[in-house]
């Protein structure tokens, strides 16, 4: 995987990396220790309740009983501004406007803590194609050579091969499909390596997984999902947002919102009350 500077992060060489490259590429020393601290520290005690909240990919911690030890906080700008600061970061949303389209929106922003012990997950690739078992439930002929998602791994405690840093195939994405047990994922993958303050970017129909902390620490992220603007958000965010919040989100978080996308719209002069029409 390439590993960028934030003085280097050309957003074009890194989208022909998504693309056609490894799928992921990292981006060093992007946020500060104290951004790292009051996000992790905001996470740490949103997810210290052991309840487990929805998570999609559980799959090996059914089994493994370890349910518990992988937890996810949801609805992450809503508990801290640090969070907002992060998602619309000037060096992500020049590489996410580029790969995306500059009108891109985010999907999701969510923290995942693998605790120590806790389980890993079933390779993947995430939303919109993560229901690609069944391609048929796709458009015909869609393929990875134009994108509808990105993924932002924003690292809050040291990524390593012992705490479950994620794995993922490099050039798997080129494919858009899932992975099967003959492609050997556990065998060909590299690991998502890196320190807080890091952030990951990769082209979600990279196949990847976050995988078992065998540390002594816990092992915290901050997932952010970004799609193309016509693309429907996987998180209602603005329903999930006090009205002040949304009020007073500058212009690049009011985009990631999906606030400027009009649609859909009810374009029918009579039951929209417009007695002038608009056509
Ligand atoms: O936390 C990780 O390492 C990856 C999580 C992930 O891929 C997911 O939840 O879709
Ligand atoms: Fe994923």
């Amino acid at each position: 995987m390439r590993s960028f500077t934030a003085q280097a992060a050309n957003p074009k060489i890194i989208v022909e990396e998504l693309l056609r490259g490894a799928g992921a590429v990292r981006i060093t020393g992007l946020f500060s220790d104290a951004e790292v601290a009051e996000a992790r520290q905001i996470i740490m005690a949103h997810s210290e309740a052991a309840a487990e909240k929805v998570t999609h990919f559980q799959g090996a911690a059914e089994e493994s009983g370890t349910i518990n030890l992988q937890r996810r906080v949801w609805n992450l700008l809503a508990k801290g501004q640090v969070f907002s600061t992060m998602a619309a970061h000037p060096v992500l949303m020049a590489v996410l406007r580029r790969f995306l389209g500059r009108e891109v929106i985010m999907g999701s922003i969510a923290a995942n803590r693998i605790l120590p012990g806790g389980p890993g997950q079933e390779p993947h690739v995430d939303y919109p194609y993560w229901d690609f078992h069944d391609p048929e439930s796709h458009p015909m002929g869609l393929n990875a050579s134009f994108p509808m998602n990105a993924q932002v791994s924003i690292i809050l405690d040291p990524f390593t091969e012992e705490s479950g840093a994620t794995a993922f195939l490099p050039g798997s994405q080129q494919e858009l499909r899932y992975p099967t047990e003959e492609d050997r994922f556990f065998d060909r993958c590299e690991r998502m390596l890196g320190d807080p303050g890091d952030v990951v970017l990769f082209y979600g129909a990279v196949w990847h997984c976050a995988m078992p902390n065998r540390a002594a620490h816990d092992r915290n992220a901050v997932l952010i999902q970004y799609l193309p603007k016509w693309v429907k958000p996987m998180e209602d965010m603005p329903a999930a947002l006090p009205a002040d919040f949304i009020a007073a989100a500058p212009p690049d978080l009011r985009q990631l919102l999906g606030l400027n996308y009009p649609y859909p719209e009810v374009l029918d002069a009579a039951q929209a009350g417009n007695t002038e029409g608009r056509v």
